[in-house]
């Protein structure tokens, strides 16, 4: 076994936020490009992507719709493939094709059905701005600085995120959010320091045998994230769930080995948390994340739909260390690996 901190996902982890820099300035150098699309011509914005790029589309999916008043939906790209007509109308669609690689079959066959059938146009987001995905795409915008090494995605995910906000931010005329670059990685900077060794020991802890994620809208795409790094990483059985939602049955779940992480809104604050204390009578063991008020604070003061990329890297870091905890290799997970390719 290596050192704790001696594998690529560490530093991927740890460093991060140099991925998100590369992510404002990318999207900053093409914010024209990218307003040439106009939304009004479109009866849907549909994102697609597999796995962690999947619930990076649920994210943004629920950002976009929410800042640009346009029906936005997310699909996993295999779903586009195998049952098109639960995706597409025969309406003109934007879609916006994410991929770390840009080399995943499933997505890419979405794309190319939807380009032969003439269904829109489209985006594509990804960090390999050479591979076969990248040129499919109407316009094509690849993070770089997010390339990773571990088959696990955090920081590819986390930069992906940013353009994503970014984009949507553009989309409805919002020139904010270039603005927000130094204070949102400052402020991620600071977390990851200053919440290290509570993820650590929060990991270390084996009382727990379920772990739940709450979140609720943009939220609930990074909440199937992060379930997803605790999964991946650490074959720890876990789930993720909109706050409300948890009530409606999850919650028999509950007893004194469960630990539930609450994604915490600012808008929804007060029904969360009640979820979060009802969980508490049941034994769990709750954590609550946000920028104030919570057990791991953000203190960034940046507006609720900029600052969703600050709920990863503790989280991250969580997984991270899980997996350390039981003697497995955070880089290469049991299974998996870092792209699905598959003959269609
Ligand atoms: C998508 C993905 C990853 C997952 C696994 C297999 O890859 O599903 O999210 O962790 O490693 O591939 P990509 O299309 O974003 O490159």
């Amino acid at each position: 076994m290596a050192n704790e901190q001696e594998y690529v996902t560490f530093n991927e982890i740890y460093k991060q936020t140099e991925a998100w820099r590369d992510a404002f300035e990318v999207v900053n150098a093409i914010t024209r490009e990218i307003a040439g699309f106009d939304l009004a011509v479109y009866q849907q914005v549909l994102f697609v992507g597999c796995g962690s790029t999947y619930y990076l589309s649920m994210a943004a999916a629920n950002l976009f719709q929410s800042q640009n008043n346009v029906v936005c939906k997310a699909s996993p790209a295999s779903e586009s493939i195998l049952f098109p007509n639960s995706v597409f109308t025969d309406k003109n669609t934007l879609l916006i094709a994410i991929s770390r690689s840009g080399t995943t079959t499933e997505t890419i066959q979405a794309v190319r059905e939807f380009n032969e059938k003439k269904r829109g146009d489209v985006i594509v987001l990804t960090n390999y701005g050479n591979s076969p995905l990248a040129k499919l795409g109407d316009l094509s915008i690849s993070i770089n600085a997010g390339q990773e090494k571990s088959v696990v995605q955090t920081r590819s995910f986390a930069s992906m995120y940013i353009a994503s906000t970014f984009m949507s931010h553009i989309f409805s005329g919002s020139q904010d959010f270039y603005s927000y670059k130094e204070k949102l990685v400052g402020t991620g900077d600071n977390l990851i320091k200053t919440y290290h060794d509570f993820a650590k020991s929060l990991a270390n802890d084996h009382d727990f045998r379920n772990v739940f994620f709450l979140g609720s809208g943009l939220r609930y795409g990074l909440a199937n994230e992060v379930s997803l790094k605790l999964k991946e990483m650490s074959q720890t059985s876990t789930q993720p769930f909109h706050f409300l939602e948890f009530r409606h049955g999850p919650i028999s779940m509950v007893d004194e080995k469960t630990l539930i992480i609450g994604l915490m809104s600012e808008k929804a604050n007060t029904f969360e948390m009640e979820v979060m204390n009802e969980a508490r009578k049941f034994h769990a063991k709750t954590i609550a994340i946000g920028d104030s008020g919570c057990d791991v604070n953000f203190e960034s003061g940046l507006p609720e739909e900029a600052r969703g990329v600050l709920y990863l890297p503790v989280l991250h870091l969580f997984a991270y260390y899980r997996a350390i905890s039981f003697d497995k290799n955070p880089d290469s997970p049991r299974n998996i690996t870092s792209v699905v390719e598959l003959e269609i």
